[in-house]
């Protein structure tokens, strides 16, 4: 990483970034929030974070986390206060050279941000969706119909990840989709957001390997015409943006739609598997599938942490915060504040968790959010149609990543209806 001297002459560098300025009423913590075995079993951390306070300063980081519903609503919400385009992990962009050319819908503000975040919402719009379920669900009935011909399934990799990885691809109209590189890069562009431990090192490793084929792959003769990333390269054409953003907008389909899914996918199957009574609830009302699929993202937030970065000197609940602070928002917290949700750590399906941070919320809030319910909805009801009962068959075991909360291992056993 490239550091700005003179910026980091000025001040010590924590972590990439200015450390945040301590206050009396600021709780001071050690914790370290990217240590492994706190990602596989986040919740006492999640709990802990918001009974310490609004507002914690990490100690370990420099940076400042709010994990209390409010507080990250409020952070996530404002992006005229708490910036994206200074990269949404611990490093600074102002500060230090990102180890990609940086998202010109992630890691972007207004007034950029507008015209790219307009061309993806028009590729990924409530129609497109529409359009793309009764393929979904062709996709999401043959990989029952398979799990069920087995009986018992690993079904991170034979459900959780084979499925958006065979329609996500397509949906693009990505010629030369791969599996295991789409997957690698996701835990790739995830990890980068934490600090530079192991889980970052150990995915960046294979940057050398999968970089030159994600940059091909965005090309536009690799996608065919009618997909997603076609209606992007389009939109350059009509002179919505160039053609090189078409190529980098492409690039965040396949940074932002493959992990998410997989691991949202996995995650409502944990749910379920850890909760018999509402898998018979769904089958006696199917009417209840979507607010389950909203109820099983609240839940297990499959984004568990994004940052924000200060762009100017402000407060948050009434303590300081200078401009460069780093900020965690660590949505798995707030999805899971008992001052929003009664009795919030109960997967209820008929919940109806109007307003969850799973997607965040704002200007930045998921793009791709329609398809993705898409893709939950097609898997969902495609088990619904034959699946009496879904019970673990052994442990289910976490996956530690910096940003995301998956499942590395969840051996099930489906039983017909
Ligand atoms: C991790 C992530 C989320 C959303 C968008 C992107 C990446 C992107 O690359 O645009």
């Amino acid at each position: 990483m490239t550091v700005d001297t003179d910026a980091a002459a000025a001040e010590e560098l924590i972590a990439g970034h200015i450390p945040a300025a301590a206050h009396p009423e600021l709780p001071d913590w050690d914790v370290d929030p990217y240590d492994e075995d706190l990602l596989r079993d986040p919740f006492a951390y999640y709990a802990a974070l918001r009974d310490k306070g609004p507002v914690v300063r990490l100690s370990r980081y420099g940076a400042l986390a709010v994990g209390r519903f409010e507080q990250t609503r409020e952070v996530f919400s404002d992006h005229a206060r708490f910036l994206s385009s200074r990269g949404v992990g611990l490093d600074d962009f102002k500060l230090s050279k990102p180890w990609r050319p940086p998202s010109i819908i992630l890691e972007v503000d207004p007034p950029e941000h507008t015209r790219a975040r307009r061309v993806m919402a028009k590729a990924m719009s409530p129609l497109v969706a529409r359009a793309l379920a009764a393929d979904f669900r062709a996709s999401a009935d043959a990989l029952v119909e398979a799990a069920l011909g087995q009986g018992r399934i690993e079904a991170v990799t034979e459900f959780a990840e084979a499925f958006p990885t065979e329609v996500f691809p397509r949906a693009v109209g990505m010629t030369d989709p791969d599996r295991r590189k789409l997957i690698d890069y996701g835990a790739m562009v995830f990890n980068s957001i934490g600090p530079d431990n192991a889980l970052r090192r150990r995915a960046g490793g294979l940057l050398p390997e999968i970089a030159p084929w994600i940059a091909a792959s965005c090309s536009r003769e690799r996608l065919t015409p009618g997909g997603m990333g076609d209606a992007v390269y389009s939109a350059a054409d009509a002179g919505e943006i160039t053609h090189e953003e078409a190529g980098l907008l492409v690039r965040s389909f396949l940074s932002a739609g493959v992990d998410t899914t997989v691991t949202g996918i996995g995650n409502a199957l944990w749910c379920f598997a850890q909760n018999p009574d509402q898998w018979a609830a769904l089958k006696a009302d199917p009417s209840l599938v979507r607010p389950a699929i909203e109820e099983a993202l609240r839940l297990t937030s499959p984004v568990h942490t994004f940052c924000r970065t200060a762009g100017q000197d402000t407060e948050i609940a009434g303590i300081p915060v200078r401009e460069g602070t780093k900020i965690l928002c660590v949505l798995g917290a707030a999805n899971t504040d008992p001052e929003k949700w009664e009795d919030p750590m109960a997967f209820r399906v008929d919940r109806r968790p109007v307003g969850h941070l799973a997607f965040g919320v704002g200007i930045h809030g998921c793009v791709g959010q329609t398809v993705a319910r898409a893709e939950l909805e097609a898997v969902l009801s495609a088990l619904l149609a034959r699946v009496d009962r879904i019970e673990p068959d052994g442990e289910a075991v976490w996956r530690p990543n910096n940003a995301m909360r998956a499942l590395d291992r969840l051996p099930l056993r489906l039983v017909p209806r």
